[in-house]
């Protein structure tokens, strides 16, 4: 109480002191831009404009809270970007300088008629922006909003400066779906971590909020296991078509999780069990299943699927997966583990019910809560394991009626290593061609008529790794279409319309060429 009476004064204080240099600024007549003509992907909750401008200048300067968690950051954040975009220093919470007559203020406020945690409310006047949120994410993704709304080009008519001008009005905006995300397999292909950091971070500036992050397979084991060493030292020694693989150090993980969370992106590891497991097998050969249906592990490059399986009646397998699921989850802070589950067709269903149920108690002994493939849901598992549907969307009833929550992935809708047609040269067609407007049209809240919304966490689009080994491959495959999914997590069903999308997305080319985005150039987006 005390504390927000005395941060009351100090803002008081603050724009008093600002207005009484108000002065000192130069009168400046704004062209008409219209906030209402926007380009910004995904599209805001609101959009009220009003006919003037900001003009972004070399006297502009951020001023961020820095009493409350995060909103430093967010304004450094900012200010790097800015500087990044159109190579303007803009300092951030220093102490007035005289100079300095623009002012971006981000401030925390408990009070802001939206509900989400991720809400945020941006003011664009003609002499401040005033970025409002209830916490650092919702001021990240605010920023996200400010980013975009940057000309490419400066006005070097208004002022004896050059100014960036950017169009007045109000912005209320938050998320219709709490779960945002998008997976990377780099098991079947292993990705550098500046590769992945590079994709975390244009997942970010579409507002994103979760990065999962598939981390073995048959081909593959990616991350380092200290207790068990030979995971990565021969399991992450190769990948498909028969690479020299790779695997990530913990210290690696650490940084990508920290990297991630800078903005305000949540990582979730997964490891897929009980099939998909010939890498680990193949490191310590107790593990496979040798009485069943699974193919004796070897080094696998090729990209079938289903054919291994742990060996499920015996305890080893479990404290294994204690040390293994410990390891992981005691660096990865998110509430979750996701752990696979799918394609078991080496592993009977009897075997496969009771190894899940065991499997769930030691990610919850060790603090997560599961996430798994749609196939996890005929084991008798607690609400709060959480229901990825790709499938099968008869598991998806099921886990409802079981009281658990869903994440939209259907492969036909969202798998990114669809093809987009018959020509693309990357990509796999089990699942149907994905061009870029059958990705965009369609409403994760009637996907699966019988479900409610709350039903449904969010979504997430999957991209398997099985065709693509680099970063532009990678690029091709995501983007434009994860650009789309990120309105479809986003903007709410009445604001999305794909005619409208389109000359929004035009508007995003020169973002992505100025990013180096390897993206796929699909003849129904009038690209310039
Ligand atoms: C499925 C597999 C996955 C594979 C992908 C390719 C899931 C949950 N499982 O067969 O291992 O990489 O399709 O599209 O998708």
């Amino acid at each position: 109480m005390k504390n927000n009476f005395l941060k009351t004064v100090a803002l008081f204080l603050v724009i008093i002191a600002f207005s009484a240099c108000e002065e000192k600024k130069e009168i400046i007549n704004y062209p008409q831009t219209d906030l209402a003509i926007n380009t910004i992907i995904p599209k805001p909750l609101k959009v009220i404009p009003t006919n003037s401008g900001f003009g972004l200048d070399s006297s502009t300067v951020i001023y961020t809270n820095q009493t409350v968690k995060g909103f430093e950051n967010v304004g450094k954040y900012l200010a790097e970007k800015i500087k990044h975009q159109i190579n303007l220093d803009v300092p951030v919470n220093t102490s007035r300088e005289e100079s300095a007559t623009r002012m971006i203020f981000i401030n925390q406020t408990d009070s802001l008629p939206l509900t989400s945690p991720e809400a945020y409310e941006l003011y664009i006047k003609n002499d401040s922006i005033i970025l409002n949120a209830k916490n650092a994410a919702g001021a990240f993704r605010g920023i996200q909003t400010l980013r975009q709304l940057i000309p490419e080009k400066s006005n070097d008519t208004l002022s004896s400066k050059p100014m960036w001008v950017i169009p007045s009005g109000k912005i209320l905006d938050e998320p219709n779906f709490s779960y945002r995300g998008a997976m990377l397999d780099v098991a079947r292909h292993f990705f550098t971590v500046d590769e992945v950091k590079k994709y975390i971070d244009l997942l970010a500036y579409y507002k994103f909020n979760k990065f999962h992050m598939h981390l073995t397979d048959d081909q593959g084991w990616r991350i380092e296991i200290k207790s068990w060493p030979k995971l990565t030292e021969i399991g992450g020694a190769s990948e498909v078509g028969g690479g020299e693989g790779g695997f990530y150090t913990q210290e690696d993980f650490k940084a990508l999780v920290a990297y991630a969370a800078d903005r305000h992106i949540e990582i979730i590891p997964e490891v897929d069990l009980p099939g998909h497991t010939n890498a680990a097998s193949l490191s310590y050969p107790f593990l496979h299943d040798a009485n069943g249906r699974a193919k004796t592990p070897r080094v696998r490059t090729d990209m079938l699927v289903g054919y291994s399986s742990f060996d499920v009646r015996k305890d080893t397998v479990y404290s294994f997966l204690d040390d293994v699921i410990g390891e992981i989850a005691a660096i990865s802070p998110s509430k979750y583990f996701h752990i696979g589950g799918d394609e078991t067709f080496a592993t009977t269903k009897k075997d496969y019910l009771y190894f899940v149920e065991r499997v769930e108690a030691i990610v919850e002994k060790h603090g997560k809560n599961v996430i798994g493939w749609n196939e996890i849901s005929q084991a008798n598992i607690s609400p709060n394991s959480v229901h990825q549907l790709w499938k099968e969307v008869h598991h998806s009833l099921e886990a409802v009626k079981n009281g658990s929550k869903i994440i939209l992935s259907p492969g036909k809708k969202m798998y990114l290593d669809m093809k987009y047609d018959n020509d693309t040269k990357l990509g796999l067609t089990w699942a149907g061609l994905i061009p870029v407007d059958s990705a965009y049209q369609w409403n994760p809240e009637t996907y699966i008529e019988e479900l409610d919304k709350d039903d449904i966490l969010g979504i997430e689009a999957p991209l398997w790794s099985e065709t693509i080994s680099n970063l532009e491959e990678l690029e091709y495959l995501a983007f434009p279409r994860v650009i789309g999914y990120s309105e479809l997590g986003w903007s709410v069903q009445k604001n999305r319309n794909w005619e409208d999308y389109t000359k929004r997305l035009v508007g995003h080319q020169s973002f992505l060429e100025k990013e180096k985005v390897n993206y796929y150039p699909s003849a129904k987006i009038p690209w310039n």
